[in-house]
């Protein structure tokens, strides 16, 4: 009960009321003070990741019917992943989090949870369709959709250009967010028959590092004279490029338009300042959704196989308005 008299300070009258009621027997696989919980997370590469790990975490302390859970930050590694796992089984926790940090590899290891009797669910992103049998459900965002977003602001902004080059800096190589998030932005160009060059498309790994140095490369190649808009797949790698033009004497925002995806408050401060020019919100604060999605499942009720989180998307004249709302 030590965990609970600390959420009970933060949640207040609220929890303990809950708790009052006895709400701590969920009456699944877990024991009488609640559910143990392993979470896998990616890392700790972006504000929207640190965003999301404090989400599950305050989400899971302040929740009566969560015994315990145990965090794992894996370092963008699917190795640490994978061991966290193998770890989770062996102490046979109720219920396992993965947030898969690339979509292919999970076979063997979810086989594994499976044979423990262990159910799995996917937080954030995705993992390849051939193994979807072996997790039960998904929440996240759906990151092809921002994709088309990113994807539709693009043809209207530009719909008087002849071509429109484009830079890529792409999230994390095989991750369902880069992969996805590229899908969705040319289905729509495609779709619309908008006239295109994708000059250059590479990982920046979601980082700002990663950003800053590809951004570099691309502008020793390509130079940014003829360039029209650098798309980059999320806050981090944007903002890491941003740093990279204006170090080669050009202006963010307006020699090339800059598209980022998250939204986070730096992203937005950097809208403000006229740096980039649409952003594509990713939420991270599904923790409550997530927990309520771990009782279901250990109880075994019947879920739905994908939950999507709310978001929108900004246009510049929203930057000024929407940045006291940014949560991360
Ligand atoms: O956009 C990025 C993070 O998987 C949605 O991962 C997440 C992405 C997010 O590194 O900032």
């Amino acid at each position: 009960m030590l965990k609970k008299s600390l959420a009970g300070l933060a949640a207040g009258a609220l929890l303990l009321s809950a708790a009052a009621c006895g709400s701590g027997d969920d009456g699944g696989g877990g024991s009488e003070d609640g559910l143990v919980v392993g979470f896998a997370q990616v890392g700790a590469e972006s504000a929207w990741r640190t965003a999301n790990s404090q989400s599950v975490q305050d989400s899971a302390a302040a929740d009566d019917r969560i015994a315990d859970l145990q965090f794992v930050d894996a370092q963008q590694e699917q190795e640490k992943q994978i061991d966290a796992i193998r770890n989770f089984i062996t102490q046979k926790v109720d219920v396992i989090v993965l947030a898969p940090v690339v979509e292919t590899g999970w076979t063997d290891i979810l086989t594994e949870a499976e044979q423990a009797g262990i159910p799995v669910i996917l937080a954030d992103r995705g993992i390849e369709a051939a193994d979807e049998d072996l997790y039960v459900t998904r929440i996240g965002s759906d990151f092809v959709e921002e994709g088309r977003k990113a994807g539709t602001w693009t043809t209207q902004e530009f719909a008087e250009n002849d071509t429109t080059r484009i830079l890529q800096l792409e999230g994390t190589v095989g991750a369902a967010p880069a992969n996805d998030r590229n899908e969705g932005f040319f289905e729509v160009l495609d779709s619309e028959g908008f006239s295109y060059e994708l000059v250059d498309s590479q990982s920046g790994d979601f980082t700002a590092e990663g950003g800053k140095a590809v951004m570099e490369t691309f502008i020793s190649t390509h130079g940014l004279d003829d360039i029209d808009l650098l798309y980059a797949h999320n806050d981090e790698m944007g903002l890491g490029a941003i740093q990279a033009i204006e170090e080669a004497g050009y202006v963010p925002g307006e020699d090339i338009k800059i598209i980022i995806v998250d939204g986070s408050k730096a992203g937005f401060q950097a809208g403000v300042e006229g740096k980039l020019n649409y952003i594509v919100e990713c939420n991270p604060a599904f923790g409550d959704q997530l927990m309520d999605l771990v009782v279901q499942v250990a109880n075994g009720e019947d879920v739905e196989k994908f939950t999507p989180v709310e978001e929108g998307a900004f246009t510049a004249d929203q930057f000024e308005a929407e940045l006291p709302n940014r949560q991360f």
